[in-house]
């Protein structure tokens, strides 16, 4: 079985992320997402709302199952048995961040890193970008799935819908 894992923040999930993890779930037997616990950061949205939430828009891909991890993602690969991340490539601004991770995820367990370039449409999106809109009342339609963008309008009023 050909199985990757999607990992990230997803805080919250938006259009972007979607879009890596139902064009792997086209080219993979098993997409697991994996969303990050950071214990040192707190994010917008809760752990367990963030799993909920990609749960929900997640449902149309049988293939795709969403999971929480901690600690380093070599670890979490390794005793699910995945072989390779996908991650989203957005711009060269990306570029070094994500292939110093590639580069050290793979020293350390071999684990390999495919990237898919980001749909042009989404190339300047970014959870922080659309929690900084919407914070201050700025419209999010069509950059992030209706769940977020009830949540958010329900944090910051109306703005964001
Ligand atoms: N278009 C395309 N792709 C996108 C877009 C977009 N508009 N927006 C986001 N993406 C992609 C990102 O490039 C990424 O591939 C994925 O979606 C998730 O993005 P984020 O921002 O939610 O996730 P990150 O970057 O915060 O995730 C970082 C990890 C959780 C993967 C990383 O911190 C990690 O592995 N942490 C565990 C500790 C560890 O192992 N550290 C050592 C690494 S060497």
């Amino acid at each position: 079985m050909r199985r990757c894992v999607c990992p990230g923040s997803f805080d919250p999930v938006t259009h972007g992320h979607l879009d890596v993890i139902e064009r792997a779930a086209g080219l993979f037997d098993e997409v697991v997402v994996a969303v990050l616990v950071n214990v040192s950061k707190k994010g917008l949205f809760g752990l367990d709302e963030r799993i909920g939430i990609l749960e929900d828009v997640c449902s149309g891909f049988p293939n795709v199952r969403i999971e929480s991890f901690q600690g380093l993602l070599v670890d979490f690969a390794r005793q699910h048995e995945i072989p390779v991340v996908v991650r989203g490539l957005r711009a060269i601004t990306d570029f070094d961040y994500e292939l110093s991770m590639a580069q050290m995820n793979h020293r350390l367990t071999g684990l390999e890193t495919f990237f898919v370039a980001t749909n042009p449409e989404y190339s300047y999106l970014s959870s922080s970008l659309v929690k900084e809109v919407a914070s201050h009342g700025g419209d999010v339609t069509g950059l992030v799935p209706p769940p977020v963008q009830e949540r958010l309008s329900r944090l910051f009023g109306d703005g964001a819908t």
